[in-house]
């Protein structure tokens, strides 16, 4: 129950709270510590200060951070409600206060049986309905029961998409290749760049590609330009309307628009507008996953995401994995003054995984105002970044053992590899703790010196170290670890939002974006030269281009 107490703290400015003052002036005496002190001081810190939840292992021994700060960063995350906010998503409330709408990925992956009322509507049983409708075209397509115009198979699969309709799809198709249908080629177009579409489409036979249109909107102005591109290569080699019904399908919650485009509301797969963009990969803006891995395995999927969800829901917080996590990445960004966060996944599957976690915490949390629009007055969402390892230790890492930056990095790593090839795993792996140690502890002067390194280069050779980071083991990347990985992002991503008492499921900025370009393109394509009213600089680059452009298709 919240109590009056609670309330008032979680709308007090979030600097002027009790416990966000304690935790400042706890940073001014961590900050002077090192970690090579905090692991010396307390022989069993590498085994208490990690969780093992969902089957995600969470050592967090070298961050910055020791019981005290642990403890104050809990009291905060009451303080602030956080498990009033956590309860209000998960019973639906219309926690989108800017957009007015509930938020409800979790339901997404809510087993079959049970029942989540919602306006009077029971929402589960629609997410059911979707996801057998879904399982039955999947396995159509993948038996090869489901046949072109011409009455070839579908052999090639391309997702046309952008943001919050691509970057999940195409992360967790590179992430569970593995597991995908090889007979089935899969490529993802977002960029309205034409180049996107044409190296995607140049080699693909139309009689046996199956265009996969998704768009939550169906009004997103790339995502359109890319579909009637590929409705022209289709009409171009197949020449008969009717094609469209067996080369196209559609996933968005806007039924008009998709028939207006000519795609068949038998082959739509809908959504709902309580799920958000870059929160969807798991709702019917998966199928190109499902198409991938089949249908049982995207079922995993969600029960690893289920599973991680549960745990975020029922766990005490001080065991709580996506609250610490959360909490860790917020006293760094708050406290210790680190401006980004480099994911470090050491497994070439999660390739795709930095990107889309750029997405899904820097539009949730990228905000600067309260959701009563007040300033928030204190820093918000990091910079994410990165690379898989161990390519980044050979180009960014250098900035980060010895640059003058500070940056946090979560490692992931699995322990089982689906393609073992010679001891290159371990080798792998052995890098990944080798970095994380590095980083912590560096090496000193004298150490430099002992090893007879001449004077001159002492300086040079020396590592500061003390550089936080968390390292995320799990046994083996399958369906139901992805979902639980992912799952732990958004609920951290969550906690954070929370805390800074943001609304983290509006995106204004990607709004301004869609506004903004539409008045140029009538500009750029006016044929003749239109008064232009922008800055001086964009009018000179726009009759620039109009001078120099090429031709156009
Ligand atoms: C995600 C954002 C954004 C969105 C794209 C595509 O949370 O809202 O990235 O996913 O702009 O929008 P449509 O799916 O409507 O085309």
């Amino acid at each position: 129950m919240k109590s009056k107490t609670s309330r008032t703290t979680a709308e007090r400015p979030l600097a002027a709270t009790q416990q966000w003052k304690a935790l400042q002036r706890l940073a001014a005496t961590l900050k002077r510590r090192h970690l090579r002190e905090l692991f010396a001081d307390d022989a069993q810190r590498g085994e208490r200060c990690a969780l093992d939840a969902v089957g995600l292992y969470f050592d967090y021994a070298k961050q910055r951070v020791d019981e005290r700060a642990v403890a104050l960063l809990l009291a905060l995350a009451q303080a602030r409600d956080l498990r009033g906010r956590i309860d209000a998503m998960f019973r639906g409330d219309r926690i989108n206060t800017t957009e007015d709408r509930s938020v409800l990925h979790v339901a997404l992956r809510m087993p079959k049986g049970k029942r989540l009322v919602v306006d009077g509507r029971d929402v589960l049983a629609g997410v059911h309905e979707v996801l057998e409708r879904m399982a039955v075209f999947c396995e159509r397509v993948r038996s090869g029961a489901w046949k072109g115009h011409t009455g070839e198979r579908i052999r090639h699969v391309v997702n046309i998409g952008i943001g919050g309709s691509d970057l999940g799809p195409v992360m967790a198709y590179e992430a569970l290749r593995h597991y995908s249908d090889r007979a089935l080629d899969f490529r993802f177009v977002s960029n309205v760049d034409g180049t996107d579409f044409a190296e995607a489409t140049r080699d693909l036979d139309p009689a046996r590609t199956l265009f996969v249109v998704c768009s939550k909107t169906f009004t997103t102005q790339e995502t359109l330009a890319n579909a009637h591109a590929a409705r022209r290569w289709c009409l171009a080699a197949l020449g008969d309307e009717r094609a469209i019904a067996k080369h196209f399908v559609a996933v968005s919650t806007n039924r008009g628009e998709v028939e207006r485009f000519g795609i068949d509301p038998a082959n739509m797969f809908g959504f709902w507008d309580w799920v958000g963009g870059r929160y969807s990969m798991d709702s019917a803006i998966g199928l190109s996953t499902m198409l991938a891995i089949g249908p049982q395995n995207f079922r995993d999927m969600l029960a690893g995401f289920h599973a991680m969800d549960e745990h975020f829901r029922k766990t005490p917080f001080e065991r709580n994995l996506p609250v610490l996590h959360g909490l860790i990445g917020l006293w760094n960004a708050n406290f210790l003054g680190v401006e980004s966060l480099a994911v470090l996944p050491y497994e070439q599957y999660l390739k795709r995984f930095p990107a889309y976690l750029q997405q899904l915490t820097m539009e949730s949390n990228g905000k600067r105002v309260t959701r009563a629009g007040k300033p928030v007055g204190v820093e918000t969402c990091p910079i994410v970044w990165g690379e898989p390892g161990t390519n980044g230790q050979h180009s960014f890492y250098q900035l980060i053992h010895q640059g003058t930056r500070k940056i946090a990095c979560d490692f992931i790593g699995f322990c089982e590899t689906a393609n073992p090839v010679g001891d290159q795993h371990d080798l792998l792996i052995a890098n990944l703790f080798a970095q994380g140690e590095a980083l912590a502890f560096g090496k000193t002067a004298a150490e430099v010196r002992a090893e007879g390194v001449p004077a001159a280069l002492v300086p040079h050779k020396t590592f500061p170290g003390n550089h936080p980071s968390s390292t995320i083991l799990t046994r083996k990347l399958d369906p139901r670890t992805l979902g639980a990985l992912v799952a732990l992002y958004e609920h951290s991503t969550f906690v954070q939002g929370a805390i800074w008492g943001i609304d983290s499921f509006d995106q204004w900025g990607v709004e301004l974006g869609k506004v903004l370009a539409k008045r140029i393109g009538a500009e750029l394509a006016a044929t003749k030269t239109p008064k232009l009213a922008h800055d001086s600089s964009t009018n000179a680059l726009i009759r620039r281009y109009r001078r120099q452009r090429g031709p156009s298709a």
